[in-house]
């Protein structure tokens, strides 16, 4: 009977704070500094070296989000790129960018043929997912899951679906396959 008394008492001070914990969860500190955010990736065609996805990224707040940094977790050594695309002469050549605005109340939109991930490292292959770690300039960082679609996959509904020349002209002149 003492073992019993003592193992209840044991259980009411080390099982209390776990429950109480549960019944209040912890304030989220990024609350409020969300971004509403929808992407997908493009399976790679065979012998492509690189991939590309893309994000949709819509900021409710009253101050304008910089994105920094991408990473994938689950993949320690790929490497994402922000990458934009310019029309230089007639050919559009893109370039990557340290970061990345997505304006106050406002949309950062990326798509073949703009604005775009680079995805090094990846083999990505249609049915997959890819995780993915946004990393803003102010320190907030948001987790997020795309889908990687097949070449012919239609983008998420709201997303811009780019014309397939760009996404020739895109592969073909930036050396990426
Ligand atoms: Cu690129």
């Amino acid at each position: 009977m003492i073992k019993l008394h003592v193992l209840f008492a044991l259980c009411i001070t080390a099982c209390l704070p776990l429950a109480v914990t549960a019944d209040e969860p912890a304030p989220d500190p990024e609350a409020g500094k969300r971004v509403d955010a929808l992407g997908y990736a493009r399976e790679m065609p065979s012998g492509a070296p690189v991939g590309a996805a893309y994000l949709q990224l819509r900021n409710p707040a009253n101050a304008a989000r910089v994105l920094k940094r991408i990473e994938a977790p689950a993949h320690p050594a790929a490497k994402i790129e922000l990458h934009t695309t310019q029309q230089v002469d007639g050919v559009s050549r893109m370039r990557p960018v340290e970061k990345l605005a997505v304006p106050a109340q406002g949309v950062l939109e990326m798509g073949p043929g703009a604005t775009h991930l680079m995805v090094h490292g990846v083999r990505l292959k249609a049915g997959d997912t890819l995780a993915l770690r946004l990393v803003f300039a102010d320190g907030g960082i948001q987790q997020l899951e795309l889908p990687v679609l097949g070449l012919t996959e239609s983008p998420p509904a709201g997303m811009r679906a780019g014309k397939p020349q760009d996404a020739h002209h895109h592969h073909h002149h930036h050396g990426h396959g």
